[in-house]
């Protein structure tokens, strides 16, 4: 235990904690690329799997209204958690990736023009990068690189000067993946709007970590992956403010998106949120998603940042006692994400021998090659941190470093 934080209870909900790998006990330090899931979640998309699936929205009959309910929970806990106006504002999509590619489909495609200025930060996950430069290659608007400093903050003269162009949208990470760097999101959503410009916020690393409050950062777009919440993988959700979406137009056509069709007068949509969610859904994941929003709720946000942020200072202490060994990412206000290089041996030969001492880590550019471009490296070594974490994982880490280190040099 470390202060009220009883992270070996923690662990007991995670079976996949007591598997081995190559014989050694699993030391999991790849939370940022995808979380475990407790007990919890399992169970619920189990439960729902073997008592009540049906398709939702479409049936009178009760497996269809008990799915449904089910369904429209988890949007309400969403909701809740994150602190949206409305149920309304939550749009079920496939993940963080999905989310992004909708808003440059839908409100991208209606707002922007050739002469539009989109801003993003160097931090950026290819997740936000790329759905822009697909939409500005077809429509001709200017994409501008907000800079950021060494230790991986965001540059705010530079910002200021950007937003001097009169861009028509700002998109950025509130963490980003390989470095870390919690940006305050309120500060450059609020200098954005001063400016002019709408907002997008990359919330992937940053809702699995922290209370996320969407009215108090006041942005117009967020998004976030529900796997990396300890939820399951291919489901995630949008906000996006209601004026907003009731004034874009639909993304994906088909069933639940319409209000009624016809071959001789124009199709109409239903409202926000359906009008975005064409076709059945992720059923079980939607559900499951609010059981992990709920287990990490019982855990506290707070608490799991508070933990995850001691394991982080533990942890670049340790590393840096190792000879030749590079943290890229030392903002003062960072999420347990722990970047690093050592000097003359390549990230992946680390990552392989890593895992072979049991330590999964991830290794590579992490999907932010322009950052990785701006350092002049290839990738890094990438350590990150769940709620289940403990301090004998950062120990097994640096153990298992320095034998690496030696079979390698
Ligand atoms: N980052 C990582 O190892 P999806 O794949 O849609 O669930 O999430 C995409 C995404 C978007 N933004 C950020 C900041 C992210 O970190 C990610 C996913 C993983 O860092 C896989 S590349």
């Amino acid at each position: 235990m470390d202060g009220n934080y009883d992270v070996a209870a923690i662990r007991r909900e995670f079976p996949i904690l007591e598997r081995k790998v190559n014989g050694f006990p699993l030391v999991y330090l790849d939370s940022a690329a995808s979380a475990q899931k407790p007990r919890t979640v399992i169970e619920t998309q189990r439960e729902y799997l073997s008592h009540f699936h049906s398709n939702i929205h479409r049936g009178v009959h009760t497996l269809a209204t008990q799915a449904t309910e089910a369904f429209e929970g988890a949007r309400e806990t969403i909701k809740a958690h994150f602190n949206a106006a409305e149920n309304a504002e939550i749009i079920f999509t496939a993940g963080a990736t999905d989310g992004i590619n909708l808003v440059a489909g839908t409100w991208g495609r209606a707002n922007l023009t050739a002469s539009s200025t989109v801003l993003m930060t160097r931090l950026e996950h290819h997740s936000n990068i790329v759905p822009w430069q697909i939409l500005a290659s077809e429509i001709g608007f200017k994409i501008e690189v907000i800079e950021i400093f060494p230790e991986g903050t965001i540059d705010l003269e530079d910002y200021n000067a950007k937003l001097a162009l009169a861009p028509s949208l700002v998109c950025f990470s509130h963490v980003s993946n390989t470095l870390g760097t919690i940006n305050d999101a309120k500060q450059l959503t609020s200098l954005a709007h001063d400016a002019g410009a709408m907002v997008m916020v990359d919330g992937a690393q940053a809702a699995p970590h922290m209370n996320v409050d969407l009215q108090d950062i006041n942005c117009d777009f967020y998004v976030a992956s529900g796997h990396k919440m300890y939820g399951p993988t291919g489901i995630g959700f949008l906000y996006g403010k209601r004026a907003l979406l009731d004034a874009m137009p639909p993304w994906r056509g088909g069933g639940e998106m319409i209000s009624s069709v016809s071959f001789d007068v124009p199709t109409t949509f239903n409202v926000p949120p359906y009008k975005f969610e064409a076709g059945t859904p992720h059923i079980s994941g939607a559900i499951a998603l609010g059981a992990a929003i709920k287990w990490m709720e019982s855990v506290g946000l707070d608490n799991i940042a508070a933990h995850e942020l001691a394991l982080t200072k533990y942890a670049h202490e340790k590393l840096l006692q190792i000879e030749g060994l590079r943290i890229y990412g030392t903002a003062e206000h960072k999420a347990g994400v722990v970047s690093f290089l050592v000097e003359g041996i390549h990230p992946s030969d680390l990552g392989t021998l890593l895992d072979q001492l049991g330590i999964a880590v991830r290794t590579g550019h992490h999907c932010t090659e322009p950052l990785m471009d701006w350092y002049k490296i290839p990738g890094t070594v990438r350590a990150s941190f769940g709620a289940y974490n403990t301090f004998d994982d950062v120990d097994a880490l640096v153990a298992a470093l320095e034998r690496a280190i030696k079979m390698l040099k």
